[in-house]
């Protein structure tokens, strides 16, 4: 059932949404609970406009309002993180794909974590992704995808991770609202989720496993 937060997101009341958060943060409440309340404000955005009941303008609209959003919930989130890093996570979103709300989400909910996340943004070439791998060194990459044109630049990314023959040191995951099974499969990822904090708990998991 959404909130009366996530509810405000789909109806646009922005000024509303941001004191809203504004007093939250002010009284102390889980910043994490609010950052779920926006997100399933976010997807219910994205229902209507499958449906036709919402155009691009409303989409951009409630964009920058999530946007503003986090920029309030995230200094909150930051003080709970621990100080050494678990993990270090690449993140991207691949050629031709400019969504970005979801990536956003994954890497706000892994730093919030305690995971170090290197975001390369959107539109990002396959080239770039293997150069950042090899400086970073990462235990993670995470792809984000929204529309299905990206998947070959994902499969490609990941076959240069292997041909350069680090792609066996990394876990790859892949996420974003088109993504499936059958796409991790035709990536060659070794996790696919269209849920973030799915996400994050394998990344915990794995960090867990590691330690045993
Ligand atoms: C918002 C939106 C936009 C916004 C993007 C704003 C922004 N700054 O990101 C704008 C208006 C700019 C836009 C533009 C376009 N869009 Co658009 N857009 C959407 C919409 C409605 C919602 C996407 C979204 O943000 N969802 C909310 C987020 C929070 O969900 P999410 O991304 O799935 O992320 C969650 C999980 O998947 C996970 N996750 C995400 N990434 C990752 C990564 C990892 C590693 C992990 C573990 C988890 C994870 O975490 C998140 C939280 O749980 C979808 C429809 C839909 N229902 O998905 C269409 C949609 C994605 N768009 C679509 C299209 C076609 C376009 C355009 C080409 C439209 C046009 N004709 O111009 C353009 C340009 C696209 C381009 N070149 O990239 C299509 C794609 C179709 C396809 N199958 O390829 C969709 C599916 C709409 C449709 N049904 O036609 N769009």
């Amino acid at each position: 059932m959404n909130s009366d937060l996530a509810a405000a997101i789909v109806e646009l009341r922005r000024d509303e949404v941001l004191a809203e958060i504004k007093s939250r943060m002010a009284g102390g409440q889980d910043p994490l609970r609010t950052l779920e309340e926006c997100r399933q404000g976010m997807a219910t955005v994205g229902e209507r406009f499958q449906k036709g009941d919402y155009f691009l303008a409303e989409l951009m609209l409630s964009a920058e309002i999530f946007k503003e959003a986090m920029t309030i919930i995230q200094p909150h989130l930051a003080k709970s993180r621990p100080t050494k890093p678990l993990a270090k996570v690449v993140l991207a979103t691949l050629k031709g794909d400019i969504h970005n709300l979801g990536k956003d989400i994954m890497a706000t909910l892994l730093e919030a974590h305690g995971f170090e996340v290197h975001d390369l943004g959107v539109d990002v070439p396959p080239s770039l992704v293997l150069a950042k791998v090899r400086e970073i060194k990462p235990q993670f990459v995470g792809f984000s995808a929204l529309i299905t044109t990206a998947f070959p630049y994902m499969r490609e990314a990941a076959e240069m991770m292997r041909e350069a023959g680090i792609r066996q040191e990394i876990k790859l995951m892949i996420g974003g609202g088109v993504t499936t099974a059958m796409t991790k499969e035709c990536v060659g990822a070794d996790f696919q989720t269209t849920d973030a904090m799915e996400g994050v708990a394998y990344c915990l998991n794995e960090m867990e496993g590691r330690k045993r």
